[in-house]
């Protein structure tokens, strides 16, 4: 029986992504077809008649203006929205603001796919003279540097994400909320591997496409019930029809394929 609703949201398409370049904690903003995306999430929410009651995103804009624009396109502006670090993109280290593709070029496929989709291999370290160093910017002052990261895997991503997954998100979903959560697509990967008990090897092909909720029923214990639509290994449903999930979630893929389009 369901107890609570989880509903995940990547962003929509950021200038970043846009441009194919690996962004991790570097603070981009959305494009207009990104804006489009969430708009056209939000009217999925919506028709489906899913009541927000609380809802958590990340520090940075392209999650919060996701979340923004959810929320105002399904009436609900007025529903709390806690933000937190912790829901940040995993870190990508060296690779920040550099080209999937050109990475590839430089590097090799299998190289990048490592990189990109390996649960426990980092990126090479970020330089923390570099701007895009989080240490750098004011909007994490409040954490002990110790705790900025100067690159992540999935893993080190799961690790700094589950204890805010514990100590703010459960407790709202242990009273029944519905939660949302706008984030990105590897700290969305890192809350699936942990909900859906995915394995290592498994979580390597998981692909999170932009602006297309995922909605989980809980039962009481916070354990995910299987649901009609679902596509394994995931036993929330993703509201997209088959084709056009499968096609978004293969051009995720695709940012590090040097065949596909020009960027
Ligand atoms: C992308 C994910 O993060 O990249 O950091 O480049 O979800 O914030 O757009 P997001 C990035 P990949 O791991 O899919 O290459």
């Amino acid at each position: 029986e369901t107890h609570a609703t989880l509903i995940l949201l990547r962003h929509g398409q950021s200038v970043w992504n846009e441009a194919n370049l690996f962004t991790g904690w570097a603070d981009v903003g959305l494009t207009t077809l990104g804006k489009n995306e969430a708009a056209q999430g939000a009217t999925a929410l919506w028709r489906e008649g899913h009541t927000i009651d609380v809802a958590y995103t990340s520090l940075l804009k392209r999650a919060q203006q996701t979340l923004e624009i959810v929320l105002k396109i399904t009436g609900q502006e007025d529903v709390t929205v806690h933000r937190n670090w912790r829901l940040n993109e995993r870190m990508y280290g060296g690779l920040t603001g550099l080209n999937k593709k050109e990475t590839v070029a430089k590097y090799g496929d299998d190289q990048v796919k490592q990189w990109r989709r390996s649960y426990s291999l980092p990126p090479p370290p970020i330089d923390t003279d570099s701007e895009y160093w989080p240490g750098n910017d004011n909007k994490y002052a409040h954490i002990p540097t110790e705790e900025i990261p100067l690159s992540e895997c999935l893993k080190d991503t799961v690790e700094r994400c589950l204890p805010y997954w514990e100590s703010d998100i459960t407790p709202a979903l242990k009273r029944g909320k519905t939660v949302l959560v706008a984030a990105h697509g590897n700290s969305i990967r890192g809350i699936l591997k942990y909900l859906d008990g995915i394995s290592d090897d498994e979580i390597t092909s998981l692909e999170v496409p932009t602006g297309i909720p995922l909605v989980y029923e809980l039962d009481a214990d916070l354990k995910p019930l299987q649901m009609s639509g679902a596509v394994a290994p995931l036993s929330g449903r993703f509201l997209a029809d088959p084709e056009a999930l499968k096609k978004a979630q293969e051009e995720v893929a695709n940012q590090s394929k040097l065949r596909y389009g020009v960027k």
